[in-house]
């Protein structure tokens, strides 16, 4: 009986102390503004798992897809005053808050994801820009080049004429050049607008196809290869201040894998999502000629100079970060 007594004494002290333990873990609260399904909650979902199991669950993390905590145009506020800890924020709908990471939005035709968020990190890493002074930077990472998705065909640029399109940033500027009607709004506002006929397509990468099906409405797809939209996962800084070094660490060191992560999970699924769109909406993709090509890159060089002339006034060496992110360009395309 005794023996009994010691060994419930043991093992209900146990339980107190996995209790404490598990208690004095750290649960962070993650936002995001897209739908579950699509790529930028499902690498939420991944950096999740990895987290919680190289910190063998110190900490847990909590994710709020959908803008169910917070929502696109809030977000950046949002994580900096705590009202989430974590937040993920689509760059190019922030004008003019981000003047040195918005060169990865320029049309310095990106083909790969993978390739573009790499350039995307090694940019931060190497520039560590103000703009971001006062979130810590968990990871950086793209959506991939940008195409054109319509409810009625874009066979040639003359098609785009009066065309309402949703797009977010450079991309707006370049379609008011090829004489279509940019119309910006955040992603996760674009199947209202389409529903609603607001927007007749939009210009974004083949992912959403699948991811939010707009492949039944857009049938017709227009290979441009535009910008890239840049992503940057944020934390608050008081939170992050309070992290054990040993977690610190093993976020720090997930950073690029994360990156690198999303870039070839992208670069796979827009291929999934067209053969999908294909089969299921018989959705057509119509090729540009190498003239119209053309006409779209020359219609970026100001944009670049753009760009630079805003650097330029943020303070920034911007002929130094342009010929940087074309030289980290060139390089991972070799490799
Ligand atoms: C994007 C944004 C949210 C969900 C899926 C997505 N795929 C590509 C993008 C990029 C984009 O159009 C944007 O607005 O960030």
């Amino acid at each position: 009986m005794r023996k009994l007594t010691t060994l419930l004494a043991a093992s209900l002290a146990l339980t107190c102390l996995m209790a404490a333990s598990a208690l004095a873990g750290t649960t962070l609260t993650y936002a995001n503004f897209p739908p579950a399904k699509t790529f930028p909650c499902v690498q939420m979902e991944q950096w999740k798992a990895e987290v919680e199991k190289r910190t063998n669950g110190d900490i847990a993390v909590q994710t709020f897809p959908g803008s169910t905590l917070l929502n696109p145009k809030n977000m950046f506020r949002g994580v900096q005053t705590g009202q989430a800890d974590i937040g993920c924020i689509s760059t190019a709908y922030y004008p003019g808050v981000f003047p040195l990471i918005s060169v990865v939005n320029l049309p310095v035709a990106f083909t790969s994801t993978e390739v573009a968020s790499r350039v995307m990190w090694d940019l931060f890493q190497k520039y560590q820009p103000k703009e971001f002074a006062d979130v810590k930077v968990i990871t950086m990472f793209t959506s991939a080049p940008s195409q054109i998705m319509s409810k009625t065909p874009v066979k040639q640029l003359g098609d785009l004429n009066g065309m309402e399109l949703r797009a977010s940033g450079s991309i707006l500027q370049i379609l008011s050049g090829l004489g279509a009607q940019g119309v910006g709004m955040p992603m996760s506002q674009t199947p209202e607008a389409l529903q609603k006929g607001v927007v007749k397509g939009l210009v974004s990468s083949f992912d959403v196809l699948m991811d939010f099906n707009f492949a039944e409405s857009c049938r017709h797809e227009t290979i441009t290869n535009l910008p890239v939209y840049p992503f940057a996962i944020i934390m608050n800084k008081a939170r992050w201040e309070a992290l054990s070094p040993e977690s610190k660490k093993v976020i720090d060191d997930l950073a690029l894998e994360q990156a690198v992560w999303t870039g070839k999970y992208l670069d796979k699924h827009i291929d999934d999502s067209l053969n999908w769109s294909k089969e299921k909406y018989q959705v057509e993709v119509h090729e540009l000629t190498a003239a119209e090509h053309a006409t779209i890159k020359e219609l970026g060089t100001p944009l670049v100079d753009q760009w630079k002339a805003e650097a330029v006034k943020a303070g920034l060496d911007a002929d130094a970060i342009l010929a940087d992110m074309l030289a980290l360009k060139a390089k991972y395309e070799a490799m």
